[in-house]
Parts: C-alpha cells; structure tokens; sequence
C-alpha cells in the first residue's frame, strides 16, 4: 500500500462534535481550506487533514489505515471494540477530549419496580449498543433480549417492541419526555482521539506526537 506523507484526521461532519472538534484541532494550531464537497479538509499550515463523516465510520477508518486517527465518543469507539470482527485490528483511545460527555444507560418505564439488574431477566432492551449492553448484561449474570434499533431508542417501550431501553443520556430530558427512569450507567462517555494501537514510525508518527503535545497542552489549560 502506498503511504501518505499526510496525517489524515477523521471527524464527525456534522453533528454533536463538530464544533467543538474543529475548535480544538484550531486551538492545537491547525487551520483547514473546506473543499466544496466538504468530505475532506485540506490542511493549510501543518500537514493534516481532515475526512469528515459520519461518527460511526470513524473506528473502521482508522481500523483500515485510511486515516490515522479519528475523534469520536468513546461510546463509539468502545461499541466497534466489542462488535467488530477478530480480524481487525484493535484500536487505542489516545486522549481524552473534554466534550460530547454523555453516558450510556439503562431506562426503565418509569413504574415499572426497579431494584437490581437481575430484575432485568427475561425482558427485552432496545438500543443502538448491543456490544456494550450484551457485555454489561454478560457482567452482570444476566440473561436478557437485546432488540438492536438504529435510532429513536426512547419509544421503544411504547411502541411494544421493547420493555426497556439502554441509550445515550445527557441531561435526561429525553427520558423524562418519554416516562423513563435511569437506573443503571453503564459507560461514562466523552470524545476521545483513537488511533491505532501502534502509532507510525514515520513523519506521521512525528506529526501525531506533536499533535498529542499540543493536545495535552490546551486541555490543560482548559481543565
Ligand atoms: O450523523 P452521525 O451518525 O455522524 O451522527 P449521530 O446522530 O450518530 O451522532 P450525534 O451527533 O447525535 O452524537 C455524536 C456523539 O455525541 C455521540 O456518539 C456521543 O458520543 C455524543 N453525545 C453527547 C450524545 C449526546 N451527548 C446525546 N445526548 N449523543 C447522543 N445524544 C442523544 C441521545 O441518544 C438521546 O437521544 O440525545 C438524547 C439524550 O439527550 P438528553 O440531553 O435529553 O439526555
Ligand atoms: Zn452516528
């Protein structure tokens, strides 16, 4: 395979951490040209650029080498951990960013009697997690159904399609809305910088170890 002189970036094109990923890499000193089919951002001072897509591609892209590293939440990062296939090659979470904080959860209807996670035997969770959840519920003892939805996670229950959820929870303004009760966190998340676990030992690699210096400078100073 040819090898780029480049460092290639992955990011969320648009969505939660957008923003705030590009304003990091701005404050690491890196500056970026928008190309006009906004896929990849051309790097205008050091050499890295960007690929912006969706968060969910981000681990099978750097898995593959088609970019070195990516930010994306840890939810993420941690789901391909547990559902991609042996063959691929496992990733490493590099930093921690500071933002896109949520937690993954367990949320039961609001009366239904909660206690412990062996209540949850037999019934069936809906979610877009079923690596992290199928490995919280293995943990746990427990035998459970796990209804795999790709998104609008929170209906589910009242739909009849599932009993419960486990989804993505930040102020818990969607569980409220939707007469949920969390009851049990199962991962703390944020946005991380991933990478492989064996970073290049070529000017990549150079320009990633600087990147991690700048990038523990500004979040430093901003903690
Ligand atoms: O298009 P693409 O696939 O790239 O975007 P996406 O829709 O999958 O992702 P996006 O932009 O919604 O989220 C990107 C990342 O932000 C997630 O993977 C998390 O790491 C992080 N993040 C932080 C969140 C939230 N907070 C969050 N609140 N992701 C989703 N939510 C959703 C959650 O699923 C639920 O529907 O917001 C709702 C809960 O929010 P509260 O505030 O009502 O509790
Ligand atoms: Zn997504």
């Amino acid at each position: 395979m040819k090898t780029r002189d480049r460092l290639r970036i992955a990011m969320q094109k648009s969505g939660r951490l957008t923003e705030p990923a590009l304003e990091l890499l701005k404050r690491c000193g890196l500056t970026f040209r928008q190309s006009r089919d906004k896929l990849f951002c051309f790097g205008e001072g050091e050499p890295v650029d960007l690929l912006l897509v969706r968060d969910d591609d981000i681990p099978g892209l750097i898995a593959q080498g088609v970019c070195d590293l990516g930010i994306v939440g840890r939810n993420v990062l941690d789901e391909f951990a547990l559902t991609a296939g042996r063959d691929v090659a496992p990733l490493a979470e590099w930093r921690a960013l500071g933002f896109g904080r949520c937690r993954l959860s367990i949320a039961v209807p609001q009366e239904m009697d909660y206690r412990a996670p062996s209540d949850l035997a037999g019934l069936r969770i809906a979610t877009s997690y079923p690596g992290l959840l199928g490995a919280w519920l293995r943990g746990q003892g427990v035998g459970a159904g796990v209804v795999t939805l790709a998104g609008s996670v929170e209906i589910a229950p009242r739909l009849g399609t599932a009993d419960l959820i486990c989804d993505l929870v930040q102020s818990g303004g969607t569980l409220a809305a939707n007469q949920l009760r969390e009851t049990e966190v199962l991962l703390e998340s944020e946005a991380v910088l991933a990478g492989p676990q064996t970073l290049p030992a070529d000017e990549r690699g150079d320009m990633i170890e600087l990147l991690f210096r700048r990038l523990d400078g500004v979040i430093q100073v901003r903690e």
